[in-house]
């Protein structure tokens, strides 16, 4: 095999698993066990000292979980990844492999809201301290660094404002005071942006969403620019014991051959879809960094290859006729997650930010009136069309 590098992202997609047999098998075939026979009382040893770097045990590696972690780690540009049981694992996994008790981390106020709920409610239950401020703002994040910040963490676009984060600004930052950025990149897929390039440290997924991309698995991946970063993640998920498992792995591997086309023929639909809103007269506003109307459309240029999928909207009579909407649209699925082929719509007040106490909500720009909305592959003109009777009902 040639050197991954040397491919286009679609062929490292679709040729770069890293994975040989003896049958000369085309796809990465599920190891799904949980053990693995040592040749001999001496290689069991040479296994777990690492003198050999044979499988020992599927939460510790596995070869199909192994597969899909080389892939990734090629389509980040990082050093290695590790495979977690989901995106919110990888989240506690960065959390407890990179904070000590004392330690402070700064952050995005608008996050998918459980990443923010576990360190602020739980985290914080043994001293690690954050700050949730504007990242999109750089003076705000320097008017919050302190002597112990050991972690900037960002997420970008923000879940669900769209607002977006400049990773460079924050790498550089982040590595003047020693601590390291991390970056939550799955609203843009690997597709979109790589934030390694631009300086992050860590960067992960939930792999449900654009990278398995077909709304059946929940997973998430690590990846790590240096190696003694990686081997502090990748030794926090064995004893955590968040392992992916082979057959998520698989489907995962399968899903992700096809990111780029998804993410392609959904951005385009995105385009179309947020253009019809943003010209509805019972739409107030709308957010969705391809429009010309995006406050951000410059550092948007600057670090990501497109705008995306995923759009935020208001409209004129606030919840109740979001509600009104979410309730008769037939075509588009009323649900949370994003990132598949099917277009979603949510509520994030009452659903994925719910937890959050209204104060962060509202500090963070996750209004009640705010409605999100992933765009799938279907056929734009079918999407409109149901968004528009869905419309004409409010
Ligand atoms: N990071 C982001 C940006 C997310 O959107 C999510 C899940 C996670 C991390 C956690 O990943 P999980 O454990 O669910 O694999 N976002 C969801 C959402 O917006 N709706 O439902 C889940």
């Amino acid at each position: 095999m040639e050197n991954p590098k040397d491919y286009g992202f679609n062929s490292q997609l679709i040729h770069y698993s890293g994975h040989h047999d003896e049958y000369g098998s085309a796809t990465v075939p599920i190891y799904q066990t949980s053990t693995f026979a040592f040749e001999s009382a001496e290689h069991g040893a040479e296994c777990f000292s690492g003198a050999s770097n044979g499988y020992i045990y599927t939460r510790i590696g596995n070869p199909t979980i192994k597969a899909l972690e080389r892939q990734i780690a090629v389509l980040e540009h990082g050093f290695d990844s590790v495979a977690v049981s989901s995106g919110m694992a990888a989240v506690t996994t960065i959390y407890m492999a990179l904070l000590n008790a004392g330690d402070h981390m700064v952050s995005s106020a608008a996050v998918y809201g459980p990443s923010r709920v576990v360190m602020e409610q739980h985290f914080s239950r043994f001293g690690v301290e954050s700050s949730y401020v504007n990242t999109a703002d750089q003076a705000e994040i320097k008017a919050a660094i302190k002597p112990n910040t050991k972690v900037i963490y960002i997420e970008t676009p923000a879940n669900p404002t769209m607002d977006v984060t400049d990773i460079k600004a924050c790498a550089e930052l982040a590595h003047s005071i020693g601590a390291l950025l991390v970056v939550d990149n799955t609203f843009c897929s690997p597709y979109l942006q790589n934030p390694i390039d631009l300086g992050a440290d860590v960067v992960f997924h939930s792999v449900t969403k654009f990278i398995n991309g077909h709304a059946d698995i929940i997973g998430g991946v690590i990846i790590a620019k240096e190696k003694d970063v990686y081997t502090k993640l990748r030794g926090m998920m064995v004893n955590m014991g968040c392992n992916m498992d082979p057959h998520q792995a698989y489907l995962v591997i399968r899903g992700l051959k096809t990111l780029g086309i998804r993410v392609e023929r959904a951005q385009q639909n995105a385009m179309k879809v947020a253009e019809f809103l943003e010209s509805h007269p019972k739409v107030s506003w709308v957010k969705y960094p391809g429009l010309k109307s995006f406050a951000q459309a410059d550092l948007v240029k600057k670090q990501m290859r497109g705008p995306g999928t995923m759009i935020s909207f208001g409209l004129k009579g606030g919840l109740d006729a979001g509600k009104t909407l979410m309730n008769n649209v037939n075509l588009c699925i009323l649900a949370v997650s994003l990132g598949g082929v099917e277009t979603l719509i949510q509520h994030p007040a009452s659903m994925t930010h719910s937890k959050m106490t209204p104060e962060s909500r509202i500090s963070s720009g996750i209004t009640d009136e705010l409605v999100r909305f992933s765009v799938g592959i279907e056929d734009v003109e079918d999407i409109i069309r149901d968004l528009s009777q869905a419309l004409d009902i409010i």
